[in-house]
């Protein structure tokens, strides 16, 4: 029988429609729907407005341009001619910026996008198979499909195909624009996707057993459970999660190491991780199984107490796209990946639903204002996929990625954000972010109207007014967020070692009060009146933080923070190289408002000193004045050095080296990228797994012909010449060459292989030397053959 679908107001996509008292979600504390909460703020308005007017549109002008419709309209009339390219989760970006426009159109209203999002969604549902299998990388050519999609259906979906993941997304923004329009014409394609994916996989007679390779249809199941009261949608979100472990796949890149009851360290893909903990809070809320709460509960210990970077980022390493080791925290290389940052806080949203606390949404704070709007340009057209935590140039954001993941999460979170400013519980309402913004909210089924006004986070202070009030006596709960209680994150991981103490106030109508914090919440208890003001005040300051001893990356090094805010060093605003710094021991902070600077901001200056060499190679340093700006505000002003872990011990920094050839020579490559820099910045790797030092690579170009030169400043003698071998195996596409040669620019201007004494070598993160006679050129060329199935990189060249 065809179950009657919950109208709007029963239905919750967790910061989608549903009115908080209904919680048919399960949690214990009810979301406040983003539709109920309407920014007017400055800092967040401009990320809205970007997202709306630039992120949205873009996106889906790349999945045209880049022939993501295409694909639908191909798997609509199969051929065996097509050649299946492109990713097998490429459906999913418009799945996504589907998601991403639908929470726009209930803030803003616009035919024209309805009837966009319809025309697309036309060429979607004539892409489904009649039993409901939507997956253009089979259908469009079921006899030669995706490489990673297997020959049968579900036959890779543990590996690499993705089928459970496009349900995933697919489930996810159908909700999303069924609760927006109220059409059903993505939801019902949804749902006979889901229905089929319920028939053919489950413990029954003649079913698969099968788990995800890349979770979220376990939440996006149970939030299909929320919309459709379809009890079968749950059963299968469950079904995913007791699987894992026990069937073929039992590997911890993809969580399946143990069961996931049993788990108890963050480990593998951290994307998938994050939306397995998401998945795994919110089956736990519907169904009351605390064995996966448990479980969460220890996995968040182990994140925030040993794999969590300053910035709120998570998984350290690109090999997998991964967490690293506990304490593995490098910064250069940290991949942090934009999608990594949205899952975690998903998952401390849901903790918080479950439990109540306010350390969860300071780590979700810390994420959401540092290492996830990092992952967009302040104008909304440019993306990061890693974020890292230092660079020498060799980031950039981009337009779109061809595994464009990041981008289409990007464009479904930032419009759903004003949904995690309030939630309520009975009738306690609380004030978990701080931004500017008008709420209409239920408490107690009665309606209470809040008007929030702040210049968070430049200042910290915060007015709450009371504009209405249904209920009476009902009690309002600020968070009183970590950095001013003293605790930089909930765990021993990194500490304020400045000494200072901040504090904060609370007055109601002029006149203070007091409260005990309870779960790290200040509660006033009264029956408010319309224009009643609670006016809250935090002490905001430049603070130092250091990192736990364990931390290699972060030894000798300090972190600056302003109120939620991380800040970083830049090049373009000092005229030194920041690389060279050394921050002074006790350092003093001034900071600048900057109204007209990369949509207005505060920077902080403090005194350091620049250490460097002399002619004669003797140590020099000078003093200078070290300017900071905002971690997510980097990397708008072209190619350059930023560093956020700034040396303060002489054993961390790295002096200006004196000028080489190498770096003074202009140098191109086969393969033009950001990266060009790396290969003559003098910096090499310590040992063969090294992978902390920035390299440029050819990627993924393989088994062809490469090439580096580099432009002598003038003409020069050569003699010798040291390669250090990027090779990221096993995960990662590049190893050593198979071979490679060097040249010099003859006097006729053609390359001519210098006469080398020995061998080639190709010993990855090792220094490769080859002697060679001598010659007088102005340039040298470095050939390089690619492995016949990878491509390959190198971290430096140098010649001497
Ligand atoms: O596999 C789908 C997405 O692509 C993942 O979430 C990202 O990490 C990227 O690998
Ligand atoms: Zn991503």
């Amino acid at each position: 029988m065809k179950k009657k679908l919950l109208t709007a107001i029963f239905v919750s996509s967790l910061c989608g429609s549903m009115q908080a008292q209904d919680a048919p979600h399960g949690y214990p504390y009810s979301p406040v729907p983003f539709t109920s909460v309407k920014v007017t703020d400055s800092f967040w308005g401009q990320r809205l407005k970007a997202s709306r007017e630039v992120t949205i549109p873009l996106a889906f002008s790349k999945c045209e341009e880049s022939g993501r419709y295409e694909n639908f309209v191909k798997a609509a009339h199969p051929s065996e001619n097509y050649k299946v390219e492109g990713l097998p989760f490429d459906d999913t970006d418009v799945y996504k910026t589907i998601e991403g426009a639908s929470y726009l159109l209930q803030t803003y209203p616009d035919k024209k996008l309805k009837s966009y999002i319809d025309s697309v969604l036309a060429i979607v549902a004539a892409a489904q198979e009649p039993d409901g299998y939507l997956y253009t990388s089979r259908t469009m050519n079921p006899k030669r499909p995706h490489d990673w999609s297997g020959s049968r259906r579900w036959e890779k979906v543990e590996d690499l195909s993705h089928e459970f993941y496009n349900l995933g997304h697919m489930v996810e923004g159908a909700i999303a624009h069924y609760q927006a329009t109220g059409k059903r014409n993505f939801l019902d394609i949804a749902i006979r996707y889901a229905d089929c994916v319920c028939r053919e996989i489950g413990s029954g007679e003649g079913q698969l057993v099968r788990v995800p390779g890349h979770q979220i249809a376990e939440m996006a199941l149970a939030k299909l459970y929320i919309v459709t009261g379809d009890q079968k949608y749950l059963d299968e979100a469950k079904f995913f999660l007791d699987q894992r472990g026990h069937t073929s796949r039992r590997d911890a890149y993809s969580q399946a190491h143990k069961p996931v009851v049993e788990q108890d360290e963050a480990v593998g893909h951290a994307v998938r991780a994050t939306y397995m903990y998401a998945g795994m809070a919110d089956v736990a809320a519907l169904t009351g199984d605390t064995a996966y709460i448990h479980a969460i509960d220890r996995i968040w210990d182990n994140i925030v107490g040993k794999k969590y970077y300053i910035t709120g980022g998570i998984g350290a390493t690109a090999n997998g796209e991964a967490f690293g080791a506990n304490y593995e925290l490098p910064n250069m290389s940290a991949y942090c990946e934009t999608c990594a940052a949205i899952g975690n806080v998903y998952v401390n949203y849901r903790l918080f639903l479950l439990h109540g606390e306010s350390k969860y949404y300071d780590v979700l704070e810390r994420t959401l204002y540092n290492g996830l709007i990092s992952g967009v340009s302040l104008d909304g057209g440019g993306f990061f996929y890693p974020n890292p935590l230092e660079s020498r140039g060799q980031h950039q954001r981009q337009p779109w990625f061809g595994c464009a993941c990041c981008p289409s999460n990007i464009c479904r979170f930032i419009p759903s954000l004003p949904g995690y400013v309030y939630a309520v519980k009975d009738k306690d309402v609380y004030v978990n972010l701080f931004m500017s913004n008008e709420a209409n909210l239920e408490v107690g089924k009665k309606s209470v109207v809040l008007e929030q006004q702040t210049r968070y986070p430049w200042d910290g202070d915060v007015a709450v007014s009371v504009k209405k009030n249904k209920v009476g006596a009902f009690a309002m709960k600020i968070r009183i967020p970590g950095w001013v209680r003293g605790q930089v994150v909930p765990s021993d991981l990194y500490r304020y070692s400045d000494g200072k103490r901040l504090g904060y106030s609370v007055k109601v109508n002029g006149q203070p009060v007091e409260s005990e914090l309870q779960d790290g919440y200040f509660t006033i208890e009264r029956r408010w009146k319309k224009g009643d003001k609670v006016e809250v005040h935090f002490d905001m300051e430049p603070r130092v933080v250091k990192a736990h001893a364990k931390v290699e990356a972060d030894r000798g090094r300090v972190a600056v923070e302003r109120g939620p805010l991380v800040y970083c060093a830049e090049w373009p605003d000092n005229d030194f190289d920041i690389m060279s710094v050394l921050v002074n021991h006790r350092p003093q902070f001034e900071t600048v408002e900057k109204p007209d600077m990369l949509c207005g901001l505060t920077e902080i200056k403090t005194g350091a000193q620049v250490l460097g060499y002399d002619a004669e190679g003797r140590l020099t340093a000078s003093d200078v004045e070290l300017t900071l700006i905002p971690y997510y505000a980097w990397a708008h002003r072209g190619a350059g050095n930023m560093m956020v872990w700034l040396p303060q011990e002489v054993s961390a920094t790295s002096p200006s080296m004196p000028a080489t050839l190498a770096s003074e020579s202009r140098v191109d490559a086969s393969h033009k990228t950001t990266a060009l820099s790396a290969i003559n910045d003098r910096l090499v790797p310590v040992d063969e797994n090294d992978r902390s030092m920035a390299y440029y690579h050819w990627w993924p170009k393989k088994n062809s012909t490469e090439w580096i030169t580099y432009e002598f400043p003038k003409p020069s003698k050569v003699s010798s010449s040291t390669v250090y071998w990027f090779d990221d195996e096993p995960w990662g596409g590049c190893r050593v060459p198979q071979s490679w040669k060097l040249y010099y620019k003859d006097e006729q201007g053609g390359w001519t292989p210098v006469s080398a004494a020995g061998t080639y070598g190709t010993k990855k993160g090792m220094p490769n030397t080859v002697e060679f006679t001598p010659v007088q050129t102005t340039a040298m060329k470095l050939e390089v053959v690619l492995p016949k199935d990878n491509s390959a990189g190198v971290f430096e060249w140098e010649v001497e």
